[in-house]
Order: C-alpha cells, then structure tokens, then sequence
C-alpha cells in the first residue's frame, strides 16, 4: 500500500506535473479588468463566467469533465494582458480563452494568442478590426458599427439634427467608436457641428465643452470608457448643459457605473446594447433570477455577453468531441446557440451574425430602461 503510492507520487513527479489540475478537467482562461478604474467591466464579466461554469459544470463536458478557469487579471494594461496569454497557455495549458476586456488589450495580447493556434473570444471589444488579428480571435460582442447607426437613428427620431462629438483619442475603443459615429452621423445627414478630444486620464473637459456649447448642438456624441464619459457629464451639468441636448454614450457607457460616479448627471443619456435587463423570454429572466441569487446584484450587459459566450464555449467543446484547440476553432464556428442574448452565430469572419436584438436603453436615477 505504501509502496504503491509512493509509485504513484514518483510518477507524477518525473513527468513534472506541477500545481497538477484536478484528473479529468478542461483548462480554459480569461483575461479581464480586475482590478483600476475599469474594473467594473472585468468583474461583470467574471461574474457571468461562473454563472454558466455553474450550470455547466453540473453535467461536465466532454462526457463529465469539469471546465476549470483561470481567470487572470489584465488591469487593462496591454503588457500585463500580454503576460496573463503567455501565462495561461505556457502555465495552465488552456484550450481557450476568454477576454480580454477591452479592444486596446485585445490588439496586444490577441497576435500571441492567435500564433499559438489558441481560441481567444472577446465578450465586451467592439472596435473595429479584432478578428482581422487572425483566425482564432473570435468576438461574440456587437461591433460599435452594428450598434451606433441604430442609437443615431433613434435620436434623429427624437428630433436631433446636429451633433459635436467627443472622444478619448488614446484608447482604441474609444478612437473607434468615435470613427463610427462620424462616418453614421454622416450617413444619416446629421450636422456635426464639432470634433474635441481628450485623452481617456484627462478630468477637465471645461475647453472642449464651452467650444461645444457656444454651438448648440442637439446632441453630443461621447466615445469613451466609463471613468471619463462620467467625468464629462458631471462637468457639463456644471456649466449648465440642460436636457435640450441629448448626451449619446457607446459601449463604454453601457454599465451601470454611469449612474453610480455620475449620478443625475447620467439622466437621459441614451445608448444602444444587445441586451436589456428587462427582456421577458424566460432565459433571460431565469439568468437575471439566477444572477442576483448568486451575486446579491442585477446583472448589466458585460455580464449576460460573457454568461452566453461561457456556454457557446462549452457546447463547442462538446462539438470538438476533444480538448484540442484547432478541432475548438472549427466546432466554434458551427455555433448555432440561443441564449440570454437571442439566436447567436459567428459569421466566417467570426463576427456575431446578427444585429437584430440591437435596443436603445436610457439612463435614468441609475438604471437602464428601453427609451421611449
Ligand atoms: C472595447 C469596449 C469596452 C467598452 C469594453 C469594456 O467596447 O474596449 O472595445
């Protein structure tokens, strides 16, 4: 008996297992803020992950392993985000990853994951040009492209004719966002009126809002990351921008954070998600029960993209039929899923293939609801 293990713990030992995985998992990883001013988008995204690896891992895959996740944390720095991959492949030996958060991390850590033949699926980047990093890099997040036009679309309806636009030029999210709604403002006949920047750290936006003011526009288009379209709003009620002019958010401003830093400053800005807390069918309204039982909170939409992305994964484990990542990529791009999100299939460029769930939420003392 003894001997026997002490055969068994020579073994292990001369093939080097190290902080060994539990026999008969999966290993995967995710890359998400966890910690910094944009931690609220990583920590929702976490949350929806486990929420899934919950139920998954009631049954298991691949005939009853367990998914194991790594998650590491990115602080939404690209070189912190580049060593979370190399970690994950070379430590933990993942099949997939998951994140990372934002598109400026993507742009960095996506070319290393992507060479090592790896899945890498963004839940929350929606700058322009991510899966052109290479064939492995898959997003199940709209694209700004899909989803701007549609926010403009409603404010044209609402009255609006002329828009400033105002972005942080130092972050590739928001540098995008920021192209999308000119060449859609453009598009749709709206008069841009003014062009300002600021850089995503700035807290004085008092310059580029008295320019923007003195020309009344009906709306200002805003391209930033949570912290700083805060910022802006709280200093543009100050200097007495009222609600004859319609503040327009993207992504960045798709989290619940908006309300909690910039508080009534927030009220009546208008954006567009592919989900809402308050969608009837019954998926949703089981993960929104779900959600807050687990987490004592109500889940926002970074949480439900990476919650539906979780099980897209895991069904395409089952479809490779094997943890090896390039039978992954292929099983991933037969993906035929329905989840919290609607009816989700990548498109060959491994895109989401619809933009048909796309609705246009405002923010009002805190929360989002579908504007009217
Ligand atoms: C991006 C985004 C951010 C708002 C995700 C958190 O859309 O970086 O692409």
């Amino acid at each position: 008996m003894l001997r026997r293990r002490f055969a068994v713990l020579t073994a292990a030992m001369i093939m080097g297992a190290g902080p060994a995985l539990a026999q008969g998992t999966v290993p995967i990883g995710a890359i998400e803020i966890l910690s910094g001013p944009n931690a609220v988008y990583g920590v929702a995204i976490r949350s929806g992950l486990e929420l899934a690896l919950d139920e998954i891992n009631t049954t298991g895959v691949l005939g009853g392993q367990k998914l194991a996740l790594t998650v590491e944390d990115s602080a939404a720095d690209k070189e912190q985000a580049i060593n979370a991959a190399r970690k994950l492949i070379g430590r933990d030996k993942v099949i997939a990853i998951i994140g990372p958060t934002i598109s400026n991390e993507m742009f960095a850590a996506g070319p290393v994951v992507n060479e090592r033949k790896i899945p890498i699926i963004g839940t929350s980047v929606t700058a322009a040009g991510i899966t052109d990093i290479g064939p492995y890099v898959f997003r199940t997040s709209l694209p700004e492209a899909d989803v701007i036009p549609v926010t403009l679309k409603h404010a044209m309806a609402r009255g609006v004719k002329s828009i400033a636009l105002l972005y942080a030029n130092d972050d590739a999210f928001s540098k995008s966002g920021f192209d999308v709604m000119k060449a859609a403002a453009e598009k749709s006949g709206l008069t841009i009126v003014a062009i300002e920047s600021f850089g995503q750290k700035d807290t004085d936006f008092s310059a580029q809002l008295t320019k923007i003011k003195a020309l009344k526009p009906d709306a200002i288009g805003i391209s930033a990351l949570v912290e700083p379209i805060s910022g802006v709003l709280l200093q543009a009620r100050q200097l007495g921008f009222g609600h004859e002019t319609l503040f327009i958010g993207g992504n960045g401003s798709n989290s619940p954070k908006l309300g909690e830093i910039a508080g009534a400053a927030a009220d009546g800005l208008i954006v567009g998600s592919p989900w809402f807390i308050g969608k009837p069918d019954p998926v949703n309204q089981t993960f929104v029960a779900d959600f807050r039982k687990k987490f004592g909170r109500d889940p926002d939409q970074f949480a439900a993209q990476s919650y539906d992305t979780m099980k897209i994964l895991a069904a395409a484990i089952d479809r490779a039929g094997a943890a090896d990542p390039t039978k992954l990529r292929d099983a991933l791009m037969q993906t035929n899923f329905s989840g919290v999100m609607g009816p989700f299939t990548f498109t060959p460029h491994r895109e989401p293939a619809s933009v048909e769930g796309v609705v246009v939420l405002v923010m009002q003392g805190g929360k989002f609801s579908i504007a009217p």
